[in-house]
């Protein structure tokens, strides 16, 4: 499905622009609540089938220790927030995991690593699990940190299907959030990646006390990357103590709906993920996220180090909406 819609991107297509400006994105923001929304659900419509959801599922496979100071995250080593450095996990209990998740209705594993980027040996176990998870009938995804043009090489050649890796936040509040790596970096490691022929995972994170011209300057320039990346996860803060932002004030719930929307409108045909954040969200406002054009969840009790809703209560809320696994 995803492959589909990935070959059609790639033809020539009036309604994928690359070259949106900021006030324009701003625009679609500032539009009453009701038309933003029947707007975006009009494209929602129109590419995908709205009640069609992908479930994603999350591994931990290198958890903590991270030298980068990302301010929201828990697993950096410049904030104490009780989360330990750990090694990588074995192979064999990677698959195991991914042998699970796929019995319990996910379509994709995506393995996460808590690095700058990935080296040595640990790349080279990387590659094996990729490979295995693959034989298990799983889509694989990775994100690992910054990888040069031979890592994506060998990840695609490994079987790997998606990279997550974000652009977080707008240029202009990116230095605020994080100092150790920055956002050109950033795009070029998305380059190695789509050149590689990966489809690239890239999102970002609401709540880290940006504005809404912050919010705007995000998707535009997801929207205006060389081609729109196929899945583009939204995060809601999820604040940890110990974090410099675990006191940051919760994002407006309308105002992350709006960002949904807005991202639906810009990039028509690309999976937005409802990513972290889910716990503090209520059944209404997911539903209003899917309404929206939000199309894919990652689906779980634990997302890499903090919680996620209740298995049993995303079937619940699956049932409520009619909504079914794409
Ligand atoms: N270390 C790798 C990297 O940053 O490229 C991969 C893992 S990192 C945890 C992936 C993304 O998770 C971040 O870019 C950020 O958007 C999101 N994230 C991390 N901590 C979060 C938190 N506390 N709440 C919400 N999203 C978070
Ligand atoms: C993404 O954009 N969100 C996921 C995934 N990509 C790797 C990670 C969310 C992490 C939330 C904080 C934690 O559990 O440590
Ligand atoms: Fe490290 Fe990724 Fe966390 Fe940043 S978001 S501190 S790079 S694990």
């Amino acid at each position: 499905m995803c492959n589909q819609f990935s070959r059609l991107q790639k033809s020539a297509s009036p309604d994928l622009r690359r070259d949106w400006d900021q006030g324009e994105v701003l625009a679609l923001f500032d539009l009453p609540f009701n038309d933003l929304l029947y707007q975006a659900h009009q494209v929602h419509r129109m590419h995908f089938d709205p009640n069609a959801v992908q479930i994603s599922t999350l591994l931990s496979i290198k958890t903590g220790g991270c030298p980068e100071d990302c301010t929201y995250c828990p697993q950096s080593v410049h904030y104490d927030t009780g989360v330990d450095a750990e090694r990588l996990l074995d192979v064999d209990d990677v698959a195991a995991a991914a042998r699970r998740a796929r019995e319990a209705g996910a379509t994709r594993f995506c393995m996460g690593a808590a690095w700058r980027n990935p080296r040595g040996r640990n790349f080279e176990r990387v590659l094996e699990m990729v490979q295995r998870v693959r034989q298990e009938g799983l889509e694989t995804c990775a994100t690992l940190g910054m990888l040069d043009a031979d890592q994506a090489r060998q990840l695609k050649e490994a079987g790997l299907d998606f990279y997550n890796h974000n652009l977080d936040t707008s240029p202009e509040f990116y230095g605020e959030v994080i100092t150790t790596r920055t956002y050109q970096d950033r795009l070029e490691t998305l380059e190695h990646v789509r050149d590689n022929g990966i489809n690239v995972c890239c999102g970002g994170i609401l709540g880290l006390g940006e504005s809404r011209a912050d919010r705007a300057g995000l998707l535009r320039e997801l929207a205006n990357l060389p081609e729109h990346p196929q899945s583009v996860p939204v995060n809601q803060l999820v604040s940890v103590e110990g974090t410099p932002l675990e006191d940051a004030p919760e994002v407006d719930a309308l105002e992350f709906v709006r960002t949904i929307a807005v991202a639906r409108v810009m990039m028509p045909r690309s999976w937005v993920r409802l990513s972290a954040g889910r716990t503090a969200m209520s059944d209404e406002m997911q539903a209003l996220c899917f309404f929206a054009g939000a199309n894919s969840i990652f689906h779980g009790e634990k997302l890499l180090t903090t919680g996620n809703p209740d298995t049993r209560e995303d079937q619940a809320l699956f049932e409520r909406l009619g909504l079914h696994s794409a």
